[in-house]
């Protein structure tokens, strides 16, 4: 793990360097990947855009049987992007922790999997606006005795690394232990066979796994001062501003309602992101 970490981001660079003198010839500084006449939104491959997610977050972004990604966000993104001009759009699954510098060190051209926009993430990536505002959830078992956050005392609590739940977990769970996975399925799992008591991950993907599995939610706790974006390398404004654009069409002509109630069923509909005569006169949650 050591190893590839300290070596990653030096063989990129060299890569990247490689790349950059190949094009050019005459060894200018123009990056591949920046904007150009013909590739005005800097992308890795012009015409396509190569997007990092999560194969395990049903349903914002999961594969399904045939290992075709599909999702709430995989849909709005594909629309956003095709409306950007865009039609070719490749998801690859990630471990979350890694999911932002993938994107930031130019391997992916977005980060696409309900990833709320911080202050903190905004030093290593920046973000379209945001287009979900939701709860952080722990599910466990039906036996478990946890009934709500201060039922985890003493208990093993399993979150995904590099997540909002994490931080929030070791912020204020202080009296649980804090088991990190790499990703949902393994948490869920290990919640499962009883190695951890519970597992902490976003509302919708919970839901699905409690029908999966019969676990039961133990707390809901609002992260609406987090609402999630699509990633993208800072300094790609161009690109950003298009998805931007497309995303508020994308709204406005009830594209994302019609996404929100298929992929999220019986949730409540936050107002903020409906075309603005649905909207009515009473605030919003937040943004
Ligand atoms: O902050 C929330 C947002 O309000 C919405 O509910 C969608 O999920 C969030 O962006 C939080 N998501 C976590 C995060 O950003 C976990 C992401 C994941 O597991 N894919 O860290």
């Amino acid at each position: 793990m050591f190893t590839r970490k300290t070596f990653r981001p030096a063989t990129l660079v060299a890569v990247a360097v490689a790349a950059v003198l190949a094009l050019s010839g005459c060894g200018a500084s123009t990056p591949a990947s920046s904007s150009s006449a013909d590739n005005p939104y800097g992308l890795i491959e012009p015409g396509s855009i190569r997007v990092a997610s999560l194969g395990d977050s049903k349903p914002y972004t999961f594969t399904d049987a045939q290992g075709k990604f599909t999702g709430f966000d995989v849909e709005l993104f594909t629309d956003v992007a095709r409306r950007a001009g865009v039609d070719n759009v490749v998801f690859t699954g990630q471990d979350f922790s890694g999911l932002l510098a993938a994107v930031a060190n130019g391997q992916f051209d977005a980060g696409v999997a309900a990833i709320g926009i911080t202050d903190k993430r905004k030093e290593t990536v920046d973000f379209s606006d945001g287009y979900l505002a939701g709860y952080l959830t722990i599910i466990t078992t039906k036996t478990s005795g946890i009934n709500d956050p201060e039922g985890l005392s003493g208990k093993r609590l399993g979150v995904v690394q590099g997540t909002l739940q994490e931080a929030y977990a070791v912020k204020n769970f202080t009296s649980a232990s804090l088991v990190r996975f790499p990703d949902n399925n393994t948490a869920v799992s290990a919640v499962n066979s009883g190695a951890v008591d519970a597992h902490f991950l976003d509302y919708e993907a919970a839901k699905s796994y409690q029908e999966q599995f019969g676990l039961v939610s133990a707390a809901d706790i609002p992260s609406f001062d987090a609402p999630a974006g699509f990633a993208v390398a800072k300094g790609k404004t161009e690109f950003k501003e298009a998805l931007n654009k497309g995303l508020a069409e994308a709204m406005e002509d009830g594209t994302w309602k019609k996404l929100y109630e298929k992929w999220f069923p019986g949730s409540p509909m936050p107002e903020q992101y409906l075309p603005k005569a649905e909207q009515t006169s009473s605030p919003a949650p937040s943004n």
